[in-house]
């Protein structure tokens, strides 16, 4: 079996994780290092490593995460606006290898990104 990922020892309760929503697809979680304000990870409960790797079967998953994105930025108010980011490898900004969604949100966000 391979390793578990960090996402995954979270989901599975070994690492804490603060979270915000979870259902049978992925789980929200507040990142540990906010960029901003509001800044959450959604996460599929599938290990998918990123998303270079996410197959065809992943399509329904990956829709989901998207929408649940969008639910979680109204849920947390950010009417003024927020960010979708999903980085991939090195240059990309990857830190963990198990897919992610970043939702970026509360205060005016700078573009380009660094
Ligand atoms: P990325 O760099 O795109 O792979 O994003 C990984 C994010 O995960 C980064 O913003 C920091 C966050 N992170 C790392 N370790 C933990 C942790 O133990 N708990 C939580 N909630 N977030 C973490």
């Amino acid at each position: 079996m391979s390793e578990r990922t960090l996402f995954q020892k979270i989901m599975d309760g070994d690492i804490p994780g603060d979270y915000v929503h979870q259902d049978d697809q992925c789980i929200v979680i507040r990142d540990i290092d906010p960029q901003a304000p509001v800044h959450l990870l959604v996460i599929p409960r599938d290990p998918i490593p990123r998303i270079a790797e996410a197959e065809e079967e992943d399509e329904g998953v990956l829709g989901h995460l998207l929408l649940v994105a969008a639910e979680m930025a109204q849920k947390m108010e950010l009417e003024g606006g927020f960010r979708i980011v999903i980085n991939n490898g090195k240059d990309g900004g990857e830190s963990v290898p198990h897919l992610h969604v970043h939702v970026l949100g509360g205060r005016a966000l700078a573009w380009p990104p660094g």
